[in-house]
């Protein structure tokens, strides 16, 4: 199997540190080793590859900033770098580390109590634990300020009831940082596998990120412990913290995913001759792509770049997560498509890379914050206006009422 070589045109190589390149050269062998050889295989048979989570843990890829509990306490660029090389070899495996890291461990790390971290990071470092976040709901996506999973003190414990849909890792998690209305306002409570009243249920039928576990969390009458509340949350920011540790990964993991396509369509363009002897690459119309592929991928390594240098002093706000996210799935998606027309009939076969990562990136433009929702968050940071609620017409009006009234006379 050849190594990948990377993509720098202009030589962003030299703005890292020897630091920094040697975590992704690791991360970037395991991935030419151990995940490409395997992973149309685990897409195609629906399957998240867990025999790989031992070895990502042994390379420090669960919490990897974290600097304590024996973690290595890589700065941001380097975690960058991690996901980066991950969503080459697929955005499942990525999704898996975003999850168990910027949504399990950062909670828990940032708002837990000693207790919950001295029992939790450890396990879910070294893989022993697997973490999943529940925010969606079925009926609440882009906006979970108004999520109806709720929670009732009794005693010495709250008890959970509603549903969470479209969650990594559920079915196989042994823990669920669950965020819940608890008496008005939303807390986050990590919910243990096998807490009666909790049960799971598959998402089949995917046709994006299949070497992903996804899952419906039900919580029915649970009782949680009060020891399981995370104490320090206590509104929808502290939600949106964690996902901004995931959506600055996913900046990141995009480019990984853009980098491995581009890259395919490099050699293939090559090496496929049609026409008279030439190959495909001599054509001006391929060549225009190429040149759009890694003109992004230029830009938005950049924009990764410079977030993750604004993140380690502290800088980085929220709304430039929004817009490294936004961008860099944008061009990844492009680049996927772009490179999927390049290799022709070839371009649809799982033979090849570059479908598998197209479908997947449908999902990633999609969670963590749709594509547009992140073009409202821009926009508010420029304006000064959200708009994400537009005040209705009073015809609109009129007709959501007469909906809502059909849907209760049903009930
Ligand atoms: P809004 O009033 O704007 O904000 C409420 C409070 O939160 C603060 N805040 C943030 N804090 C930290 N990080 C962020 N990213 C934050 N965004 C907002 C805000 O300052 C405010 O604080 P305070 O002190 O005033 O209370 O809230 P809103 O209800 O109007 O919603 C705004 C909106 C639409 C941007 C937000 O709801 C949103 O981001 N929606 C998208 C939902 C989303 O991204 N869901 C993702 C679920 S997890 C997932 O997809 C995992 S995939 C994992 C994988 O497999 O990789
Ligand atoms: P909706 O919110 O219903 O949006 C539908 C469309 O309407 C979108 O195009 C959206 O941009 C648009 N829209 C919505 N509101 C507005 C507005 N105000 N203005 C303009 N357009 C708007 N969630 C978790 O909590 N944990 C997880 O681990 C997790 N993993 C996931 C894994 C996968 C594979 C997928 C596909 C999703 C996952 N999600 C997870 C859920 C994900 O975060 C949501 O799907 C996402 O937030 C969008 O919500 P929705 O699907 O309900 O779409």
């Amino acid at each position: 199997m050849a190594t990948f070589p990377g993509v720098d045109y202009i030589e962003i190589d030299s703005l890292f540190s020897e630091d920094e390149l040697m975590v992704r050269q690791t991360v970037r062998d395991f991935v030419d080793e151990e995940v490409l050889p395997i992973i149309e295989h685990a897409h195609r048979e629906e399957k998240f590859p867990m025999h790989l989570i031992p070895k990502m843990a042994e390379m420090g890829l669960f919490g990897a900033t974290i600097h304590e509990y024996g973690l290595p306490g890589l700065n941001q660029v380097a975690y960058g770098l991690i996901m980066q090389e991950l969503e080459r070899g697929d955005s499942g495996l990525r999704s898996f580390a975003s999850v168990q890291s910027g949504l399990v461990m950062y909670p828990i790390y940032t708002y837990g109590s000693k207790e919950q971290k001295d029992f939790w990071i450890p396990k879910l470092a070294s893989g022993e634990s697997i973490g999943c976040f529940g925010l969606t709901e079925p009926d609440f996506g882009s906006n979970p300020g108004a999520m109806r999973t709720n929670a009732r003190r009794d005693g010495d414990s709250w008890i959970l009831n509603g549903a969470k849909s479209w969650i990594t890792n559920g079915s196989i998690a042994d823990v669920a940082v669950v965020w819940a209305k608890a008496e008005g306002t939303i807390r986050g409570f990590l919910v243990e596998k096998g807490t009666p009243g909790f049960s799971t249920a598959l998402h089949m039928g995917k046709f994006s990120l299949r070497a992903s576990v996804t899952s419906q969390l039900f919580f029915e009458d649970c009782r949680i412990p009060a020891k399981n509340l995370l104490p320090e949350t206590n509104g929808l920011k502290y939600p949106l913290g964690c996902l901004t540790q995931a959506r600055y990964g996913i900046a990141w993991g995009a480019l990984g995913s853009a980098m491995g396509v581009f890259n395919t369509a490099v050699q293939y363009s090559k090496s496929r001759i049609q026409f008279g002897g030439q190959p495909i690459a001599s054509h001006q119309l391929v060549q225009n792509k190429l040149a759009w592929m890694i003109t992004e991928i230029t830009k938005g390594q950049l924009l990764a770049l410079q977030m993750g240098r604004l993140k380690d002093q502290g800088k980085l706000k929220p709304h430039h997560v929004s817009m490294g996210k936004m961008n860099n799935v944008h061009i990844a998606l492009e680049c996927a498509r772009m490179a999927r027309d390049i290799l022709g009939a070839n371009g649809i076969s799982d033979e090849y890379p570059i479908i598998r990562h197209m479908l997947n990136l449908e999902s990633v433009k999609t969670y963590e914050g749709t594509h547009d929702i992140h073009n409202l968050i821009i926009g508010e940071a420029v304006t000064g206006i959200p708009a994400y609620n537009p005040p209705m017409s009073a015809q609109a009006e009129k007709e959501a009422s007469e909906r809502r009234a059909a849907e209760a006379a049903k009930k």
